[in-house]
Parts: structure tokens; sequence; C-alpha cells
């Protein structure tokens, strides 16, 4: 099958790359090196040493003897995607390719309002795109669990049927973001449910939890075919981050209570569920949701397994809990279906036989995440914003300053109408 990878730089998207090659498929990837940019601007950098995207691609064909084609270019130019999707004819395309990190959208009104605009874009221009070039092709979207925020009821996989007022409809499950990151996906939902409707076009939606590991079998083939690993306070994610800091003696970091619960997916079948999503396509018309993860903990699960897995290891840690620099619950009820892709074939792995093997992939470059030490600990708050000021291409930029008061301003207040 011709697969199209959109972020095929990031840590998903490079081994998803290898992983449809290697089995087959005909990959081709668009991608405009935001995240290691992005990453960089938060004083973050990989813990794995990652290579160039060339150097990427050679050493793949070397290794395994199947060439990716690569286009460099941003989703946010129409032209470019729909030049992309016109010459390659995609049978399904993954959409991987956005800002994916809550606390980078929380931390000032430009990342914020850049979050929305380049994953809502981004999005809407592959949709047009595929409207006028490729109408049959199967979109795979990365959505995440994080829409549908806490609720204090089950969670389904995308609708419900609910009985109001003596009617019964299926309908779209809410969704309450708890991030402006988080809520781009939610406008992307949307959108993509509007373009099915409309157009035609097909897709399947995945709610993915939050996805944790070093190495899947094509990364681990060759130390040049790493993906990346993201372990700073915006760009790392819990599993991750505790592992990168139990390997440099940091304290565990579960924020307040601990108690906030999340699904959470090995990246090995992370690969896996999309691939089950591209094999088994829904019809045209079709906007489906899996939910994606295979187990549900707690922060406080977590940093005590890590902990766990680090003593074996002969590294003592330390649990410490910051104040939480979000607004979350920290005591919730959390239980969300995920058997759509149990249906479809995934044999899951378990969390606790991964940890030993991360830690220990994670040794080895313990000196860099030391270098970036400083980056680890929490401090985007969900209310109150850092004055930062990045640029990215389009992005209209000034400094952040606070609100004049109307009188200061020269303005007369707002009186009653
Ligand atoms: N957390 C801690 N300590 C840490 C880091 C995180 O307690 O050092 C807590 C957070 O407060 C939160 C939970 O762990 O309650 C998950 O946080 P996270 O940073 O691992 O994940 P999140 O910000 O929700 O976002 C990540 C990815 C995002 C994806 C999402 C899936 O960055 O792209 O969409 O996971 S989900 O969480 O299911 O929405």
């Amino acid at each position: 099958m011709r697969i199209l990878i959109a972020g095929m730089d990031g840590y998903l998207g490079w081994p998803l790359a290898m992983y449809l090659s290697r089995r087959g498929h005909e990959v081709a990837g668009i991608d405009v090196f935001l995240r290691r940019s992005m990453v960089a601007e938060m004083g973050g950098d990989s813990a794995t040493p990652i290579l160039p995207m060339s150097d990427r691609l050679a050493a793949f064909e070397e290794v395994f003897g199947r060439r990716i084609r690569f286009v460099p270019g941003d989703m946010r130019d129409f032209d470019t995607v729909s030049r992309v999707l016109y010459e390659f004819r995609p049978e399904a395309i993954v959409h991987l390719g956005e800002q994916p990190s809550a606390p980078y959208s929380m931390s000032s009104r430009q990342r914020a309002v850049f979050t929305q605009m380049n994953n809502v874009e981004g999005t809407l221009n592959l949709l047009f795109a595929m409207q006028e070039t490729c109408r049959d092709a199967h979109l795979v979207k990365l959505g995440t669990m994080g829409e549908y925020g806490t609720p204090n009821v089950p969670i389904p996989e995308g609708f419900f049927t609910i009985e109001y007022r003596g009617r019964t409809d299926t309908l779209p499950f809410p969704r309450q973001a708890g991030s402006w990151y988080h809520q781009s996906k939610v406008h992307d939902s949307n959108n993509i449910m509007l373009a099915c409707r409309v157009w035609g076009l097909r897709s399947t939606d995945l709610m993915q939890g939050v996805v944790y590991g070093t190495r899947t079998e094509e990364t681990a083939a060759d130390g040049r075919l790493c993906t990346r690993f993201d372990f700073d306070q915006a760009f790392g994610t819990a599993v991750n981050r505790f592992c990168a800091q139990a390997v440099i003696g940091h304290p565990l970091t579960p924020y307040g209570k601990g108690n906030q619960k999340r699904g959470f997916i090995n990246i090995v079948d992370s690969m896996r569920c999309m691939e089950l999503a591209i094999l088994n396509p829904p019809a045209g018309g079709e906007y489906r949701v899996f939910n994606q993860f295979t187990e549900t903990f707690s922060v406080n699960d977590l940093a005590a397994a890590v902990q766990t897995a680090a003593s074996a290891a002969g590294i003592p840690t330390e649990v410490i809990h910051p104040a939480n620099p979000r607004m979350e619950s920290e005591d919730h009820f959390y239980e969300a279906d995920h058997q759509r892709l149990l249906d479809l074939g995934l044999a899951p792995h378990s969390m606790s036989d991964a940890l030993a093997g991360m830690i220990g992939d994670l040794a080895v470059h313990k000196a860099r995440i030391q270098a970036r030490r400083e980056a680890i600990f929490p401090k985007t708050r969900w209310r109150g914003f850092e004055d930062a000021v990045p640029d990215h291409g389009r992005m209209r930029v000034h400094r952040c300053q606070p609100e004049p008061a109307p009188r200061e301003a020269g303005m007369s207040a707002p009186g009653p109408r």
C-alpha cells in the first residue's frame, strides 16, 4: 500500500515509517522539523542522538535495503501538501505532524495561538488536498485521549447512545480538553468528522494515550536508526520522563497528589495499532474512533513502577511531589473503553515488562540527559505565562506585555449601557 506519513521526523513518525516500509509498504513522509526546534526552544534535547533526516534515510536503506521517500515541507503550506498528495497518490495517510505538547501550548499566548493555527490549519489543508486529489484515501489521524478529559462516567470509543427527553440518538461523546494543545485536537476531530459527512472522506481518529518506550525492532537494529526521546518538562511525557530522571538521580516528579489517571501505550503497540487501522479501513464517508491505549495507571503508580525497576538496576531513586503546575483533577474516576483495536488483533505489551529495558537504554545516554537537567523540573504553569517569544515562520510574534488598564491607555472605562 502507498502510505504517506505527515510528521515523519517525530518520536512516532520515524519508527512508523521504518515499520511500515519493512512490511512491504511504499512509504513517503513529509516534515518541517519543528519538533527539533521547539524542544531546543524549551531548553531540551533528545536523550538519544538523532541523525539528520538524509542520514537516517541512508542508514535505513543500508540496513534494510528499502527506500523511504521524504519531502521537507510544512503542513501549513497548502501548495506543498497538495503537490505531495498529487505526486504520491497515497492510499493511506497517517497524520502525526502536529505540535504535541500541552505544556508548550500553555506557556504563552503566542505558543497557544501557534499550536492551534499549526494543528488545525495543517489538518484542514490535508482534508482539502485529499478532497481534491485522493478522495478514497484513508486518513489515520492521531488524536488524543486528552480530548475527552476526565468525566465522571465511562468513556466510550468516540460515540455513545443517549436517551434525552424521550428520544434516542448516537452522538459524539463530549470533549473536555485540558490544554490549548488537547483542544486543537478536538477542533481537528470536529473538522474531520465534517469532511467525512459532507465530502465522503474516510477517517480513523486514534485517541491515543501517553506513549512510552525507547525502542522498536527497527530503531534497535542500528544506532543510527534510533528515534528521539524527550524528557524536558514540555515535550517529555510522564513515563519517559520518570525513566530519564531515574537514570541521572533526579527525583521522580508525580505532580500534586499524583492520583491523576491516564491511559498508556508502549511505542511498539502504537506502531501496531496504526498498522491495524491502515489494514482495516473504514467505508467511504465513515468517521470512526479507536481509543488507543492498553493500560491505565495513576502517575503515582508510574513513579512506583519506575522506582522498582531502577532499584533492580542498582539505581536508588527518590519520589517528590512538585506542586501541580496544571489545572487538572488529582482524584477522579477514570474508565475508558479500548476494545476496538484488540478486536482487530492488537496483542498488548505491558509497561512493567518494558521499564528495565528503557532504563538500560537511557543509561547509555546518561551524560546527554545530565547535560539538560535544568530542563526537567516543571515550570510551565496552566495559570500564568512565561514571557517567551518563539518564531515559527508565519507566526506573528511580539513580546507579551501586561494589558494596560483602560485609563492608562487613553481609553474611557466602559460604562453602563
Ligand atoms: N505528570 C506528572 N509528572 C510529570 C509529567 C507529567 O505528574 O513529570 C502528569 C501530568 O500532570 C498528567 C499526566 O502525568 O496528569 C500525563 O502528562 P504527560 O505530560 O505525560 O501527557 P500529556 O500532557 O497529557 O500529553 C501527552 C502527549 C500528547 C498526547 C497525550 C495523550 O504529549 O501529545 O496527546 O500525552 S493523553 O495524556 O492521553 O491525553
